[in-house]
């Protein structure tokens, strides 16, 4: 498990010496303010200072950094063919590969408008998509994603799952459509069934079973990596400095 509570003197002190723009910053984008300039793990606040510390991973590199990484896949050390529970708390290792889990992208996600990028490399090949609007409903409306305004060199995958529950092995919200959470082992937006898939079975090559963009490789070649991230619709390299 991912979430650790630390904290918050430790948060401030240690690692925030000084006057802090967001002594409780939001999400990544925040922490980027707060001139925290180079990728890796630090403390967030989704509720704010009366919230739990919430341990992620920053990409503050990609364009213009800020972003609040919520998937990676690079080894396939990790299973992700799990429950509906699992995929709400998150799961996994932040250093190594994680889903950051669906309450807190709810969270993230609710406070303004916030955009999406993927990230995938094969080889030397990398490509991405960005997403201008991005959202997941509650878990009452069954983490239902929203997704839109597709730029990228990746090929626009996700445009098919917008408007899909999420569904896992164990709960499959519109059940008169194929269980595809099971015949594609993973958790996801599934519709009948997808055009990514970027939490299947790492590695697997047939049955259409691996992590797939179809638009970028289509449906038989398995992607070794993958990184999801947020952060607030707008946010540029432009406007922090
Ligand atoms: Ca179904």
């Amino acid at each position: 498990m991912n979430v650790f509570r630390n904290s918050m003197l430790h948060s401030i002190f240690l690692h925030h010496p000084g006057k802090l723009r967001f002594p409780f910053p939001m999400d990544c984008s925040q922490e980027l303010l707060n001139g925290a300039s180079e990728s890796g793990e630090v403390d967030i606040y989704p509720g704010g200072k009366e919230g739990e510390a919430v341990r992620v991973y920053c990409d503050m590199e990609a364009d213009g950094g800020g972003w609040t990484v919520f998937q990676r896949r690079m080894n396939g050390k990790t299973d992700f063919y799990r429950t509906w529970h699992e995929y709400s708390v998150g799961f996994g290792n932040l250093s190594e590969e994680f889903w950051l889990g669906n309450e807190l992208l709810h969270n993230l996600t609710s406070v303004g408008p916030v955009s999406l990028r993927v990230d995938l490399q094969s080889g030397n090949d990398t490509v991405y998509a960005h997403y201008t609007n991005f959202s997941v409903a509650s878990e009452e409306r069954n983490y239902t994603l929203t997704v839109s305004g597709y730029t990228g060199t990746a090929g626009d995958s996700m445009r098919y799952h917008s408007g899909r529950p999420f569904s896992t092995r164990d709960k499959d919200p519109d059940r008169l459509e194929t269980h595809c959470a099971k015949s594609y082992l993973g958790g996801w937006w599934y519709k009948n069934c997808y055009k990514a898939n970027l939490n299947g079975l790492y590695g697997a090559h047939s049955k259409n079973q691996g992590i797939v963009w179809i638009d970028w490789k289509g449906k038989d070649s398995s992607i070794p990596f993958t990184e999801m991230k947020l952060r607030p619709s707008g946010f540029s390299s432009a406007t922090h400095g």
